[in-house]
């Protein structure tokens, strides 16, 4: 079950030789070493961090002053969702002696106040350079360094580009017909005017329902005569219960900040917190509810969705946990209709980003605010007084688009990036992303992306994320500094495989099930691809310090001495077959491979014990896969559910193990393949009992060719089609299945 990419023989081969590069010696030096984009948290952290390293930079920022998203984003009630003692920066360790938050959660007008504190507190001002956004950015091989360009004239050349953009900074379109024909006020949230906007009295629309809309509804509803939201898709939201910060989590920091944010930095999500083990359905209904119940009233969003191990992975945990929503959405909205309307029920709970709000739903209770469900009454264009859907004509005396962002990629690729041989970055990622670790791109050298796409990003705390970008970035340029070289690059194998991973790892979870902005299915045109990394900021953490740890692999670093190139890929298994291996390991289990076959076989047996009920059996269908050695006979195995007790994993390693089982098994069985035919069924995919069985765990021989079978149409549970298809890959050894077969490959579906 290794990745099988296959075209770099010499993975790992490592050149430890300078080869000498004479030709390179008379470089220019350039006007500064770094040029960063974008003076948000990340931008502010750069030049705390480059300063204090002794290079010379220039930050360039397009708004008239510092703070990115906390610049832009004045809507009335934005917040942070994510705690405010958690949002902020760890390289100020005396903070609490100037700076205090207010609230549980800040507001927007707090966090700029603290972003300019900091900026004034370390003097980072006069690296920036306001009211100038960045037009272009061009590699000059030959002179092996940057020439940026802005739109206040600047011309300056830099050593090293790092994009600060922020994942939530470039505006999406508004999408709707005949704006520009209305003659009422227009605002986007994510473009509010610095001078107040007063509603009172006023008819307003919102068209939008993510977290802009979710915290700006309530509060409009507030001065407003009259609220209609035009609701596309519904989302799930839970409670902030804001107030003062928690004295618990003071209590934490005063006891040991550094062992605070440590455990920061090696948590799932960027907050301190325990990876939750434990599946659903592996505890009693009663237990699970208050589960749920306990989830909704601490107001924490990664609380909520670490509630079970299983919930963005089984389809039926997530159902369970996505009703509990929707019965609190029913039991606090009055009107049936607008309730039922607010519920989601189109995607799996946290694929699409779930929301935090004060009084959302209960909004809706107010006789003055409406809710029109777009999909049901669609918008037909907007008019000199208001907004036209299919069967009502609205008169508006202002209209708010909540309509969200080109997340993720949107602001880097508004940039006209040309690398290597003028490659443009725009045309590259045409398809979709392609970067390694979320922080470098092939063919464009010295460009660093600051939570890019296919890292954590938006999937963790920012705050936390950015700095860790950071510094990886700073301790790269001491490396490059101190070995003499001048440039580094991710080689195509290292990126091929990162962006494989990045793909597996969502392909594992429910939400590729979405769409959502985290797929880019928000922006019209653009790819549907899982943008963040979803595995988690501690497994992302680590395999970044691996990365260096070996010698840069992955890389290709070069200079005037000459070049080294450590190629390679930082992670060679499957994620779920990662998953279980780390999960044994923490167990201080012996590796599957080191076992004899039959204690291999016992073992496999006793986790089989532990897996929750599958589905019926299905249909049985045998085919061919191409090989390099032949054609490979597969058969397809729609599984009945095995029997079985609940308590057989009551155990704590019993159930970590079936947590990472869960996922990947329960996965499998969700996408019912055209090949199969059945629906609801756990696919496992076998070799036929005509092959010998295997005698002991050796490695599969190395299949050539292409080893992923063309993507079959998958049938959904409801008979739709489904685009993205099911995968079958194929594994690169024995593992230990019943008596006279072998699984050879294995199959990840997708939930429809
Ligand atoms: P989001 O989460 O992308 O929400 C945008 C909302 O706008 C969402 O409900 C969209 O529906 C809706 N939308 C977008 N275009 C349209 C059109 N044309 N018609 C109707 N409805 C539309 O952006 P936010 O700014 O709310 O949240 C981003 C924040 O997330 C960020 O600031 C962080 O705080 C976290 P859809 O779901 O696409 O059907």
């Amino acid at each position: 079950m290794e990745y099988p990419i296959t075209q770099d023989a010499g993975l790992e081969a490592r050149d430890d030789r300078l080869v000498t590069d004479s030709a390179r010696t008379d470089r220019p030096t350039p006007d500064v070493d770094v040029v960063v984009v974008g003076a948000g948290i990340a931008g502010l952290y750069l030049a705390y961090r480059l300063s204090r390293a002794g290079h010379r930079l220039r930050v360039f920022e397009a708004g008239d002053d510092l703070g990115g998203k906390w610049y832009w984003n004045r809507y009335p009630g934005a917040r942070v969702d994510v705690p405010s003692i958690d949002y902020m920066y760890s390289f100020d360790p005396n903070w609490q002696r100037d700076w205090q938050w207010s609230e549980k959660y800040a507001t927007q007008p707090e966090i700029l106040r603290y972003l300019n504190h900091i900026a004034d507190k370390h003097d980072l001002r006069r690296h920036i350079t306001f009211s100038t956004r960045v037009r272009q950015a061009g590699w000059d091989d030959s002179a092996s360094l940057w020439r940026v360009r802005t739109d206040g004239g600047d011309d300056v050349s830099a050593r090293f580009v790092v994009m600060a953009t922020g994942c939530l900074s470039m505006p999406k379109q508004a999408e709707v017909d005949g704006l520009e024909s209305f003659t009422g006020e227009v605002y986007f949230t994510s473009r509010w005017p610095h001078d107040p906007v007063d509603f009172t009295g006023k008819r307003v629309a919102v068209i939008g329902t993510g977290s802009s809309g979710v915290q700006s509804i309530p509060v409009i509803a507030e001065e407003a005569r009259e609220v209609v939201v035009f609701q596309r898709t519904p989302t799930f939201s839970i409670p902030a219960r804001n107030g003062q910060v928690s004295p618990e989590r003071l209590a934490l920091f005063a006891a040991n900040e550094a062992d605070y944010r440590s455990a920061a930095r090696m948590s799932p999500g960027g907050i301190p917190m325990e990876r939750s083990i434990t599946p659903t359905f592996s505890v009693s209904e009663a237990e699970r509810q208050q589960r749920y119940e306990r989830a909704w009233g601490i107001g924490e969003l990664f609380e909520a969705i670490n509630v079970y191990a299983d919930v963005l992975s089984n389809p039926a945990a997530n159902h369970e946990f996505a009703e509990f929503f929707r019965n609190k959405i029913r039991a606090i909205v009055d009107d049936p209709q607008t309730a039922s309307d607010l519920c989601p029920t189109d995607y799996p709970v946290a694929t699409k980003r779930p929301c935090l709000d004060t009084n959302y739903y209960a909004t809706y209770n107010l006789p003055h605010v409406r809710l029109v469900n777009v999909r049901k009454h669609p918008i037909r264009q907007i008019t000199e007084t208001g907004i036209d859907t299919a069967d009502e004509a609205f008169t508006f005396d202002a209209i708010v688009f909540a309509t969200g962002f080109d997340a993720v990629t949107g602001a880097i690729t508004a940039v006209d990036i040309t690398g290597r041989d003028d490659a443009a970055l725009k045309d590259k990622w045409a398809d979709g992303p392609q970067t390694y670790l979320g922080l470098t791109t092939a063919g464009f050298p010295n460009l660093f992306l600051i939570t890019g796409p296919g890292s954590p990003s938006v999937l963790s705390n920012m705050a936390v994320s950015i700095e860790q970008h950071v510094d990886w970035v700073l301790d790269c340029l001491g490396h490059l500094r101190a070995h003499g070289f001048a440039a580094i690059e991710p080689t195509a194998t290292a990126e091929a495989g990162w962006t494989q991973h990045v793909n597996d790892c969502a392909d594992i979870t429910l939400f590729p099930a979405a769409n959502s902005w985290y797929m880019g299915a928000n922006v019209p045109g653009k790819p549907r691809v899982f943008l963040p990394y979803p595995a988690g900021v501690d497994f992302y953490r680590a395999t970044c310090d691996e990365v260096v740890a070996r010698d840069y692999l992955g890389f290709k670093l070069s200079g005037p001495e000459g070049s080294m190139c450590n190629d390679g890929l930082v992670r060679r298994l499957q994620p779920d077959v990662e998953m279980i291996l780390i999960q044994m390991a923490a167990m201080n289990l012996p590796t599957l491979d080191s076992m004899p076959v039959d204690e291999a076989r016992a073992f496999y047996a006793q986790m089989s014990t532990t897996r929750p009920p599958g589905p019926d059996v299905g249909e049985i269908v045998d085919g061919v896969l191409p090989g390099a050695t032949g054609d490979l006979a597969y058969r397809f195995i729609g599984r009945r559910p095995r029997a079985r007790t609940r308590s057989s994993c009551s155990s704590t390693a019993g159930v970590g193990l079936w947590a990472t089982l869960s996922r990947t098994i329960r996965c499998a069985g969700t996408c019912a393949c055209a090949a199969t035919r059945s629906s609801s069924r756990r696919t496992t995919v076998m070799r036929r009992s005509t092959d010998s069985p295997p005698q002991s765990m050796t490695p599969w021989p190395r299949c050539g060719g292409s080893p992923t079978m063309p993507r079959h149409s998958a049938v959904c549970r409801d008979g739709s089609r489904c685009a993205a298809g099911a995968r079958v890959a194929i594994s690169r050894r024995w593992f230990p299945g019943s008596p006279g077969t072998r699984v050879d490959h294995t199959s990840s579906g997708r939930y429809c």
